[in-house]
């Protein structure tokens, strides 16, 4: 039986928790098929931030923004940052972006061109100028370079150019400045992707120093693949640097976090909580990363923060003891059934506290639902054009 004490550790943990939100999830997104639009969408990064500060009002644990350059140019990012904080939230991590010019078809940084590379590098440093701009301490870098047919290049020459430039974009950086690596085990390319696995990118966040982890997009994974085994070695290492949270049932889907597989999140949150890591001073980022193709974009971010709070909620009331006594004792059904036991834990009334606790609602998507604000979007943001992928 869970403690009140517990309990009260649980809800001042959650009351830490943050949860940061991608600006690419407010605009129009979609799969090859298509791009379905949305009334009332942003047309420019000023209104993302403004709909991602929505989330963060109603549930008072996502007061971050990622941005996604080129997605959100800007002629003042200063004026950006200001904005944002006016909104109450701040920029996040910046996304750099090599996977939309025309010049990265073969690649970017292990592109066979040295021009070509060049011009990735340059890219990132300009990533970089937005970070001192907006105040922002980390780059976040996924690579879409691949190949798509055996013998396309050479897979060991491609590894060492990606090295080669990492470095010179790692030597870019501030003292105070980070990068992450994400990786993904397929798409575009589907023959070799350069960073495909956790292996790859911690070889190269290793080789580049200190400031430099991995990102573990839970949607990257081949599927079958254990990923709280390897949230558990990343935080082995200390080199787990960001969470991208979605979920999915097939490939890349970009679904809310929690709605394909709540019991994988929970796992996942369990390995998170008995390191530690979800303490804020951990240097772990729990960003959300995914699409809301057909579904409305804010109330979806809303329940995928719910999700995630759900999630480490009842990682929060693993009986830790008693798990370790029957790990111990090679108890196996009783371990099982120890985290089974918080898995199985209605948690909904004790994080709706939380938010009372916080002075918020109890339950974030109705009161923005009573907001309004979903009708004023739509009717105010007439003409212009509507924020997306670009692609
Ligand atoms: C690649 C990815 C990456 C982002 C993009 C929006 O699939 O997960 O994190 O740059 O989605
Ligand atoms: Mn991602």
């Amino acid at each position: 039986m869970v403690g009140t004490d517990q309990i009260a550790a649980a809800q001042a943990a959650l009351q830490q928790q943050t949860i940061e939100l991608p600006s690419w999830a407010f605009g129009n997104s979609g799969t090859r098929f298509k791009v379905f639009a949305q009334a009332g969408v942003p047309r420019d990064p000023f209104e993302k931030i403004a709909d991602a500060a929505q989330v963060h009002r109603y549930t008072g644990v996502a007061p971050r923004v990622s941005l996604h350059i080129p997605w959100d140019l800007v002629d003042d990012f200063g004026a950006l940052a200001r904005h944002a904080e006016d909104q109450g939230v701040r920029i996040g991590m910046i996304n750099s972006n090599v996977f939309q010019d025309d010049d990265f078809m073969l690649g970017s940084l292990a592109h066979p061109d040295p021009r070509v590379r060049a011009k990735a590098v340059d890219h990132h440093k300009q990533c970089i100028d937005v970070m001192r701009a907006t105040g922002s301490k980390d780059l976040k870098i996924w690579l879409s370079d691949g190949l798509n047919y055996p013998g396309q290049d050479s897979i060991r020459a491609r590894q060492d150019r990606i090295a080669e430039a990492l470095a010179e974009i790692y030597a870019a950086l501030d003292d105070d400045q980070h990068l992450v690596l994400e990786y993904k085990f397929f798409e575009p390319a589907f023959y070799v992707t350069d960073v495909p696995d956790w292996g790859t990118s911690l070889l190269h966040v290793m080789a580049l120093g200190d400031r430099a982890k991995v990102v573990l997009d839970t949607g990257h994974h081949a599927p079958g693949t254990n990923i709280e085994f390897v949230v558990a070695q990343l935080l082995r290492q200390g080199r787990l640097g960001a969470f991208d949270f979605n979920s999915r049932f097939y490939a890349d889907d970009d679904l809310m976090v929690g709605a394909a597989d709540p019991f994988q999140l929970f796992r996942i949150m369990h390995e998170i909580v008995s390191a530690g890591a979800h303490a804020p001073d951990s240097g772990v980022n729990f960003m959300l990363d995914q699409c809301h193709n057909i579904e409305p974009k804010i109330p979806a971010q809303i329940r995928s923060v719910m999700n995630v709070q759900e999630a480490t909620a009842k990682a929060l009331l693993v009986d830790a003891e008693a798990l370790a006594a029957a790990q111990r004792g090679g108890d196996v059904l009783g371990a099982h059934a120890v985290l089974m036991d918080a898995y199985d834990t209605d948690v909904r009334p004790l994080v709706a506290q939380v938010r009372e606790q916080m002075g918020l609602e109890p339950n974030p998507v109705a009161a923005y639902a009573a907001s309004g604000y979903a009708e004023k979007i739509v009717s105010e943001r007439v003409g212009g054009a509507q924020a997306g992928w670009g692609a």
